[in-house]
């Protein structure tokens, strides 16, 4: 038996059980470790964080996927940079609407072991024909010229490592390059209470950007520290006040069974609570009076 420690945030470490290892390699990019635990069944770390768990997947993955593609309500074409397990894929793919999804991930060893291991995360997305599998940097991919996306969803791991580069003033100017009109960009943005300065720098950059720029919660138990943030960013502000009637009416024809996701919880995510607006403007401590 033997403990998984993460250390992502200064001078705090959450500690996993390992039943059992399942993997464990150095990649071409990171370290990637897959573990059994009793209670969140199999987890994946890159470089010793948690990335994703059977048990608490649903909350990450149908927040990031439906929210946008619900608000934006025609998205036909959809690109998800990283999310090498599949769990954002497979929740993207669910939606009749959507007719490709592009997924552009670094490390091709990150998918063939989220297929070989996680396939309750993954389900067969990879398989679907409407898939596009793309094996690059995320950077560069955008950086080109190409197919515009209605809705983008940068599924990263925290700014540290590979992932770093997609918290980048470039990139983010480039994803909105490759956004169609009044298109949707979310982000993975890290938890507030212990990654303010991450928020800050994220809404910073993406402001002069993008007309309508905010960030949405949802409370992922595995990123510890409360709850989790997401960007927003869209030259159409409607997108983000969509009325509830509207979402029902989407979510109904759209057929999807969720766990977490509901219309209702969607208005709600976007309720954000002072402490983090304050770290939103820049005021890393989340004090107004910063
Ligand atoms: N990647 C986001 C992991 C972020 C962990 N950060 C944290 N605990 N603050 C998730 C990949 C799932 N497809």
């Amino acid at each position: 038996m033997t403990w998984l420690v993460e250390t992502l945030h200064d001078g705090l470490r959450l500690q996993i059980r390992a039943e059992s290892v399942l993997h464990d390699s150095a990649t071409e990019h990171q370290r990637l470790v897959v573990i059994e635990n009793q209670t969140l069944g199999r987890v994946m770390l890159l470089d010793d964080v948690v990335q994703t768990t059977e048990a608490d997947e649903f909350i990450y993955h149908e927040m990031l996927a439906h929210v946008p593609v619900l608000a934006h309500g025609a998205a036909r074409k959809v690109l998800i940079i990283g999310g090498g397990d599949g769990g954002m894929l497979e929740e993207v793919l669910k939606h009749p609407t959507v007719e490709t999804v592009t997924m552009v991930d670094i490390d091709r060893t990150v998918i063939d072991i989220s297929r070989e291991f996680l396939p309750a995360i993954c389900g067969d997305a990879f398989d679907d024909p409407r898939t596009d599998l793309v094996i690059d940097d995320g950077v560069e991919f955008v950086a080109r010229d190409g197919a515009e996306f209605d809705v983008i969803i940068i599924d990263s791991t925290d700014p540290i490592g590979p992932g770093e580069a997609l918290f980048g003033a470039g990139f983010y100017a480039d994803c909105k390059r490759r956004l169609t009109e009044g298109g949707v960009l979310v982000t993975q943005n890290g938890v507030p209470f212990f990654q303010g300065p991450e928020l800050a720098s994220t809404m910073a950059r993406l402001r002069p950007l993008f007309a309508d720029v905010g960030c949405f919660l949802a409370a992922v138990p595995t990123y510890v520290g409360g709850v989790m943030a997401f960007g927003w960013a869209s030259d159409n502000p409607a997108l983000r006040q969509v009325p509830v009637e509207d979402l029902e009416r989407r979510f109904t024809a759209a057929a999807i069974a969720t766990r977490y996701y509901t219309p209702a919880v969607h208005k709600g995510a976007f309720a954000v609570p002072p402490y983090i607006a304050a770290m939103m403007d820049g005021k890393a401590d989340g004090k107004a009076d910063g």
